[in-house]
């Protein structure tokens, strides 16, 4: 891992070990150390090496925070500050974060665990931590003015609670949200069941939905926007930047979806059928399930979803709004399909030599060309497979079915190698005949009438 350490207060961990047997406040000297990254790709998953065994969780394109275990409490530090994140190789933006990434790390621990949460605040306002889906004592649940203070800036507070349950939860701001959100505080907290043998699967892949808007050139989201925001990622990243989720064939695999963003996404994935195993709310009853390819993720709000890794393959997975799979879209392109635009491209070059028109047969050429583009965006539609330019962006990576990796193996195996004679091909034969029957019923007349041809062949107006 690429962790750096920052020591805040010096504390060391043979300084601590007097403060064992603390069982309720805790001193102020027993501030753990706060690790951070800068790294934009997955980091290895933290395997338990004590306490109950769980497969534990890979967050894509991100970390999972490292603790102590301090007594009968397990010790976290988060530090909310401004962090630098690049969304896909071409474009930074500077968000506020956790331990220098949005989204923050992600928390893991075990049914039963006592967790101590300490909060740092570097960021220039105030701010708290939610935790989304928990249940704790009122006064943990970090809702800034109503259940607690807000940790001022340079200010730490302590959190701690029982895990009362397994499941999937999330964290982020109680605090200013509109902004804190936006600028991309948000982190994954998931409770194993202590029981390692409950809802055991091979692989499990967590990310959360979050959405900026970023103009072109900018580098700091516009944090009043509540429509229209042109950056959909997973785990702050976009396509092509997203980690694959790489899989061996046969594993039973969970993937974990969390959505803060301002509308839903239903998040597709190809090539299999699967079931929703657990929301925010709990573990789902196998009787009450039933199968889907597509789950809409409502906003504030968390889906996993399970299957059985059988057919290999680069499995597409993707939100099926296609607006959510384009980067820094213009919404004011308008639609020229149809239209032949020769002539007013000769004159605008004319003026404006770096002048490019498209659209006339759809929006396709904008996935192969490479445009010049303003610094610090990405183009709409990119990204090349084994085949050509694949033409998305935004939230969009692939499912990589492997036979053979081992266990703890998520490195990206490539392109898919596809067994001869099972890709879609180009027919050989004699070209088809062009000639159609005339299907238009009816066609716009000089005056703007439309002259519709009724069945008997008499003309109506
Ligand atoms: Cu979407």
């Amino acid at each position: 891992m690429t962790l750096t350490r920052r020591d805040l207060v010096g504390a060391s961990g043979l300084a601590l070990l007097g403060a064992a047997a603390v069982s309720g406040r805790v001193q102020a000297q027993a501030i753990p150390e706060a690790p951070t990254t800068t790294a934009n790709t997955m980091q290895p998953p933290i395997y338990p090496t004590s306490g109950p065994d769980y497969q534990p969780v890979v967050t894509l394109n991100g970390w999972t925070l490292p603790w102590r275990q301090n007594g009968d409490w397990k010790e976290f530090h988060l530090v909310a500050e401004p962090v630098e994140r690049e969304m896909a190789p071409g474009m930074i933006a500077r968000l506020w974060g956790y331990n220098g990434q949005s989204p923050g790390p992600t928390i893991e621990a075990v049914e039963g665990d006592k967790v101590r949460i300490f909060v740092t605040n570097r960021l220039p306002e105030h701010t708290t931590i939610h935790w989304h889906g928990m249940l704790l004592p009122n006064g943990m649940d970090g809702v800034g003015g109503l259940t607690q203070p807000h940790i001022k800036p340079g200010k730490t507070f302590v959190y701690e609670f029982e895990l009362k349950k397994s499941g999937t939860f999330m964290y982020h701001p109680h605090a200013d949200e509109m902004v804190q959100m936006a600028m991309g505080m948000m982190g994954f907290f998931v409770v194993h069941p202590r029981d390692p043998r409950l809802h055991r699967v091979d692989r499990d892949f967590v990310f959360l939905l979050s959405a900026y808007d970023i103009d072109p050139g900018n580098y700091v989201p516009k944090v009043a926007e509540m429509v229209n925001f042109n950056m959909w990622t997973f785990n702050t990243r976009v396509f092509p930047g997203i980690d694959p989720l790489v899989v061996a064939k046969g594993d039973r695999v969970r993937v974990r979806v969390g959505n803060l963003t301002m509308t839903n996404h239903p998040i597709h994935m190809h090539g299999y059928d699967f079931e929703v195993t657990c929301t925010d709310g709990g573990w789902v009853r196998p009787e009450a399930r039933w199968p889907e390819v597509t789950i809409d993720i409502p906003v504030g709000a968390m889906r996993a979803y399970e299957f059985d890794a059988i057919y290999p393959g680069d499995w597409a997975l993707h939100c099926h709004k296609s607006h959510h799979t384009m980067n820094a879209m213009g919404h004011d392109i308008r639609t020229f399909i149809g239209v032949n635009k020769r002539d007013f491209s000769r004159r605008m070059k004319r003026m404006v030599p770096d002048y490019m028109s498209m659209g006339s047969a759809g929006m396709a050429d904008m996935g192969e060309m490479e445009m010049p583009l303003p610094d610090n965006t990405l183009p709409m539609m990119t990204g090349f497979g084994q085949f050509g330019p694949i033409e998305m962006g935004g939230m969009f990576t692939v499912v990589k079915v492997r036979e053979g990796l081992a266990s703890r193996d998520y490195r990206d195996p490539g392109w898919y190698q596809n067994p001869p004679g099972t890709v879609a091909y180009e027919f050989q034969g004699p070209a088809p005949s062009t000639t159609r029957a005339p299907t238009p019923a009816s066609k716009v007349k000089p005056d703007g009438k439309v002259d519709v041809v009724k069945p008997n062949g008499q003309h109506k107006h």
